[in-house]
């Protein structure tokens, strides 16, 4: 007999079916009571979700920042914010990479007969369309293209951009980057831009920021008053607080370099490795300098991309990768140098200059410096 014929049967027939019904009774009072405690449990847990604030949104944040700039509070802050919406549709194909048919190379076509692109380059046109058609920026830079774009507009400042750094783990779900300075133009606004608007020292950047996208999509910029980080809230769209006022270790036992690299550059990087080794340090490297720079400006190490006989003047950009990176870092208290001069005082002399680049944890910095100039 079913639960609920029992219950509706006058009168128990013997003393079996009495307590069946019994234990029905029990058991329907504990499942009410299972029920009423869920209840309250979804309760609470509403209200301690009603009452846990979302946090400080990067917009609101960079509005709480506006009075910092009182020539150009309006334009600067809507640059940065173009720069954000820009990364949140780069974020979005990240993210769907692996389901969509956007990994191809250009020159190859879709089934639609579309043409591919590499993630990459749909990364550059991300960011360019959102820095032109918000018009505060009047030019970029970008490592995808040779020469700069002139948006031909009145905007105040320049980009100097590497829209989707990491190329050899894009296509394999490691993490990426990008990485972006934003300068003031030299030449007058509404006239033609120069190399001369590009060619600019680190240190007269006025703001750089990167986008990791890793296990989570984070934002950190800084405006040289500070370095703050920002995570994705996916479900709300939106960059979240979520690392104040960032500061590098001053020292740390994490080294990154490509190890492959080594025996090709000058001997004092070697030295500097194997006293490394020998003071129980341990060695990470993702080559994806964003992820890099990011785990070491967080635990406390030093990055290395020294020059070698395959790259003899380095690797990495100074424009539009080592500069923001050494601003960022500078800003969190760590130290960034091309084994001579800091990097922020370098004279750009071209747009795709590149440069040996030795980052991190201040201490750890000067004591490769010491070794260097030994
Ligand atoms: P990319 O701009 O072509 O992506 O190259 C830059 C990347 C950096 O993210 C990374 O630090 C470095 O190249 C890794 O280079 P390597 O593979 O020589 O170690
Ligand atoms: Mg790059």
């Amino acid at each position: 007999m079913g639960k609920r014929d029992f219950r509706k049967a006058e009168k128990p027939i013997n003393d079996q079916q009495t307590l069946q019904g019994l234990i029905y009774f029990r058991l329907d009072f504990f499942e009410c009571r299972i029920a009423n405690f869920v209840m309250i449990l979804n309760l609470n847990m509403e209200r301690s979700r009603i009452a846990l604030p979302i946090g400080i949104t990067l917009d609101r944040f960079i509005k709480s920042k506006q009075s910092e700039y009182p020539q150009a509070a309006g334009e600067f802050s809507q640059l940065l914010r173009d720069i954000a919406l820009a990364s949140k549709v780069v974020n979005r194909e990240i993210n769907q990479a692996g389901l969509v048919d956007i990994m191809g190379y250009i020159g190859q076509q879709n089934k639609a007969g579309d043409e591919q692109q590499k993630l990459d380059m749909l990364a550059h046109i991300r960011f360019s369309r959102a820095l032109s058609k918000g018009g505060e920026a009047a030019g970029i830079i970008s490592e995808e293209t040779e020469t700069f774009t002139d948006f031909k507009n009145r905007g105040k400042y320049v980009v100097a951009i590497d829209p989707l750094d990491g190329s050899t783990n894009i296509d394999v779900n490691v993490s990426i980057g990008t990485i972006f300075s934003i300068y003031k133009r030299k030449t007058k606004p509404g006239t033609k831009l120069t190399k001369k608007d590009f060619l600019q020292k680190g240190s007269e950047q006025v703001a750089a920021g990167y986008v990791l996208y890793g296990s989570s999509t984070m934002l950190v910029y800084t405006t040289g008053k500070g370095l703050n980080g920002f995570t994705y809230e996916r479900t709300l769209g939106e960059y979240v607080l979520s690392h104040p006022q960032m500061r590098c270790p001053a020292s740390g036992k994490i080294y990154s370099i490509n190890d492959a690299g080594i025996p090709q550059a000058m001997p004092e990087i070697a030295q500097y490795i194997e006293g490394c080794r020998a003071a129980g340090f341990t060695s990470r490297y993702i080559g994806s300098l964003v992820a890099d720079i990011h785990r070491n400006l967080i635990k406390g190490g030093i990055f290395l991309y020294p020059a070698t006989s395959k790259y003899p003047k380095g690797k990495l950009r100074l424009l539009y990768e080592c500069n923001a990176l050494a601003m960022i870092v500078e800003q969190a208290g760590g130290m960034a140098t091309d084994g001579s001069n800091r990097i922020l005082d370098l004279e750009p002399t071209g747009l795709h200059q590149t440069t040996p680049f030795y980052v991190g944890s201040k201490r750890l910095v000067e004591g490769l410096l010491k070794r260097i100039k030994k």
